[in-house]
Order: C-alpha cells, then structure tokens, then sequence
C-alpha cells in the first residue's frame, strides 16, 4: 500500500456495532468485565483505549514499522524512551534539538543519573570519538530544531550498532511523510504529534514506532506505569489530521521552498537554513534520505541585530508570533526567547543558534500572499 492509501486507511476499520467510518471517541475510563479476567481486551482506559490502538496501528503502518505507541505529549514519549535506560548509562545527543529534549536531558536524567553528551553528529564519523562503555543510546534530530542540520541516519546506524547501541530518531520536522528513519537503521523514531501529524493546532500529543517486539513491550509497560497517555479525544483528532498528512506536505514543502528561495535573494538577509538549498551543508545527505524537504526555515538578517530580527517578528501579519509548528498556518518564531530558551545562551551560540535567528513554520497558505507578508515585514 502507498502512503496516501495507508494514511486514511491503515488500521481503521468501520465500527462494528454502527458502520461508522469513523473511529469512534471512546470516551471512558473504565470497561465492564463478565467476570474478574474475562474482558474484550480492554480493562481500563490508561492501559487500553480502542480509539487510541488505531491512532498507533495507524501511526505504526506510515512509518513502515510494525508497533506504534502514543503519548500525552512529545516529551512524554521523549521521557519514555529515556527510561529505557538506567543510571550509570549515557546518551550521545545531536547538538541542535528542541529546547525541551535539552531541558529533559540536562535537567531531569541527568539528575538521575543517565548523562548526555551533545555533538554535532553531521559527520557520522565522529560520532565515534564520544563512544565510552557506558554509551547505550544515540540520539538524534533531523531536520534540526531550529538550525535545520542534517545526520545521515543510516552511517549513523552502522556505527552505532557496531557499538551495540540502539538509535533513536525524531522525526517531527520531516513527518513520515517525508523520511522514514526506520528504514534507515534505526531502532525507534519517536514524534511530537502536535506537529505535521495532527496538522491543525489542536492537540499535544507524541508517539513512538519501532520494530524491536522486546523495545516496543518496554515502551508499552513504560506508557502504562508512569501514565502519560493522550485522550481519547485527542487520539481522533490525530486520526483525523493524519488523513490529509499528505496533501498537507506538499503543500509546506512546496511554500517552503518558495520563501527560502525569496529569503536567499532578500538585501537583508544573511544566512538561510533550509535543507533544500543547494549550498545547505548537508544537502546532499538531506537528498539521500528525505523525499522532500519540509516546511521550516531559520533565516538571519545582515548585521545580525536582535532588534531588526524583533521588528520582523512583530511585523508579520499572516505568519503568527507564536511557539510551535506544523499546523496549517504559517508561523514565526524566535527561538531564543521561545522555543529554545532553556538552552544557555553560550550553548545555544556554539551551535549556530543566534539571537538574531528568525524561524518559520511555512504554511500551507497561498505562497504570494505568504512572501508578501515577509517582505512588508522585512521591509
Ligand atoms: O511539544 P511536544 O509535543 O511535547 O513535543 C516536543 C518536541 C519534540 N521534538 C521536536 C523536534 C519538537 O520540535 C518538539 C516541540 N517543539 C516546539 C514546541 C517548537 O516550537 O519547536
């Protein structure tokens, strides 16, 4: 089946007692048993929910993988695949993530002592240098959040395994639409649904795939004892944002690469991260594993002044100041006073992250009226 065809399909059924051709919301917390044990699979709504089992049937099937697994918020499943770990053990970390991978990273395991190491990694072969006995993880984010790096997920892999560690990918920035991590190598991809996959900025939610039957009966034990599992409201609302994932794609991807090349040709402007430029570092690699190149782009401005960037951030009118990303309307951020305040300033400066960057969540608005906007903006 092809990724149009499993988005509205895989794993959804109609409803067996109506017809209903939509997933119903089962609205409960509980499920009556005949008699103590005997049940239809379902005891009570944290451990199993009927709306939520075709969100992750659905899920699992567009990112080619066998078991999927949804979580009250991307972090959440961020946390859930950190516990997979125990004290003493380290992670090695591509440098430029979401602030608040960073934050749990830094500020929660490694209190409980599982430690991280942040690097760049868009040069597999040094991922090998940061190796040590205690190493069990590589994490990764690709696309970056927000400087737009690439990893080659599959050399990654190669030697991540050699060393007998497995590879976490999150895939947020590209959607299963347009990379599938698993296929590269990895053992998990892990999501925030409140991005591409949802699609209208109404839910929070995260999700986890992976191959592995023993790492996906962790993770499922994991979303069950520590609780952190979405509603069932919530989850049809991702089924239904997934139908449409991707017309919606086409569309970022299309818009996108419309402003990068508009921004790449501005007076004003300095740098332009986006993966699908030409001179993008990576972009080779970006070619290789992705079959397309997003919605986001982080820009600076000549002079790289934190007031010019502060007047482009309030001045646009179509794309909303706000944090987050993914939905249908455009929006413009700044991530470090946002998204990626919790990394200190020095840390966020070695990895390229500015005070003057800019980043955008392209729309699927109509494009002139989108570049319109950025040009009055930055004027
Ligand atoms: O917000 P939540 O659903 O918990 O997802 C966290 C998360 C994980 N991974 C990536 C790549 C992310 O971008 C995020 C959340 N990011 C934003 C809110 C943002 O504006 O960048």
């Amino acid at each position: 089946m092809k990724f149009a065809t499993k988005a509205i399909h895989a794993g959804i059924e109609p409803d067996p007692s109506s017809g209903a051709i939509m997933t119903p919301i089962f609205q409960t917390s509980t499920y009556v048993q005949e008699a103590p044990g005997k049940h239809k699979g379902f005891e009570y709504a944290r451990t199993q929910n009927p709306t939520r089992d075709v969100l992750q049937n659905n899920l699992a099937a567009i990112e080619n993988g066998k078991f999927g697994l949804c979580f009250a918020s991307g972090l959440a499943a961020t946390d859930s695949i950190i516990k997979l770990l125990s004290n003493g053990d380290e992670v090695i970390s591509s440098d430029d993530v979401y602030g608040g991978t960073y934050r749990l990273f830094n500020k929660v395991f490694e209190r409980l002592g599982i430690r991280s190491v942040f690097t760049p990694l868009t040069d597999a072969r040094t991922l090998s240098n940061f190796i040590t006995p205690k190493t069990k993880m590589v994490w990764l984010e690709t696309p970056s959040n927000p400087m737009m790096s690439i990893i080659d997920i599959a050399a990654i892999a190669q030697i991540a395994h050699d060393a007998g560690m497995m590879v976490v990918v999150d895939n947020t920035f590209a959607s299963p639409y347009l990379q599938n991590p698993l296929e590269a190598g990895a053992d998990i991809v892990v999501h925030s649904v409140t991005k591409y996959l949802s699609g209208h900025s109404d839910v929070v939610m995260g999700a986890i795939v992976t191959n592995h039957a023993d790492i996906y009966e962790q993770l499922k034990f994991l979303q069950n004892a520590c609780g952190a599992v979405p509603s069932p409201h919530d989850c049809f609302l991702a089924l239904r944002g997934i139908k449409t994932l991707h017309l919606r794609m086409e569309r970022h991807c299309e818009n996108a690469a419309r402003m990068a090349d508009f921004l790449v040709s501005h007076p004003k402007v300095e740098d332009v991260y986006y993966p699908g430029l030409l001179n993008h570092p990576n972009h080779e690699i970006a070619k290789k594993q992705m079959r397309g190149f997003g919605g986001m782009i982080s820009f600076t401005l000549k002079g790289n002044r934190m007031e010019d960037a502060l007047r482009v951030l309030s001045g646009t009118k179509l794309f909303s100041l706000a944090e987050s990303l993914g939905g249908v309307e455009s929006l413009i951020g700044h991530p470090a006073s946002m998204t990626h305040a919790s990394i200190p300033k020095e840390e966020r400066e070695k990895r390229g992250l500015l005070d003057s960057l800019i980043r955008l969540s392209v729309g699927v608005e109509d494009a002139d009226d989108l570049m319109a906007d950025l040009e009055q903006a930055i004027g």
